[in-house]
């Protein structure tokens, strides 16, 4: 009888020394995107990035944050990025198309750059809510999108084309 099969197993580990990262954080809603930025930072650092690897980006609002990651991404500088903002739902439709085109523009960046980008953008109808996902009752966003860029980060080494991988450019990059 043959053996069971053993599938082999491909996972990005939580560990970000040598790794490059770039925050993208919305000013819009600072009170919530400031503590989701520290609780970022926080898991970036406890998990081995060193500050000279980390780069923080502000921008007005959620809705430039796909254009300022795509820049990002295209510098070849970072194996991750991390977009940070706060949309609160208002009395007019307003909310609908910043969400949409924030997350749509977010989406298509990390799809035509191949540099994963972590969707940490709170869309919430309250305050409260957001307060809530921004280090209360429901923990703190800001770390989960923090070990979430590590992760791809890794992962995305890992599933580099293999000639990709051996290029000495591409290695000189990470340098
Ligand atoms: N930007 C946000 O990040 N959050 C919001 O809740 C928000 N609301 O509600 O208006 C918001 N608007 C600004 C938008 O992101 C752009 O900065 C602005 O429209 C300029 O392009």
């Amino acid at each position: 009888m043959a053996d069971k099969l053993q599938p082999g197993k491909i996972s990005g580990e939580l560990a970000a020394g040598g790794l490059r990262f770039a925050i993208a954080v919305s000013r819009f809603n600072s009170f919530i995107t400031e503590r989701l930025l520290v609780a970022t930072v926080d898991a970036l650092e406890r998990s081995g990035a060193q500050s000279a690897d980390v780069n923080v980006v502000h921008v007005p609002g959620a809705f430039e944050l796909p254009l300022t990651a795509k820049k990002l991404a295209l510098t070849g500088k970072y194996d991750a990025l991390i977009a940070i903002g706060c949309v609160l739902r208002g009395e007019t439709a307003h909310y609908d198309y910043v969400c949409s085109e924030t997350s749509r523009g977010l989406q298509l960046a990390q799809m035509d750059t191949g540099v994963p980008v972590i969707f940490c953008v709170l869309t919430c109808d309250t305050l409260e809510q957001a307060i809530d996902r921004a280090g209360l009752k429901g923990g703190n966003k800001g770390f989960e999108a923090g070990l979430a860029a590590i992760e791809m980060a890794q992962l995305s080494r890992k599933l580099e084309p293999a000639a990709a991988a051996k290029s000495p450019a591409k290695k000189a990059r990470r340098k």
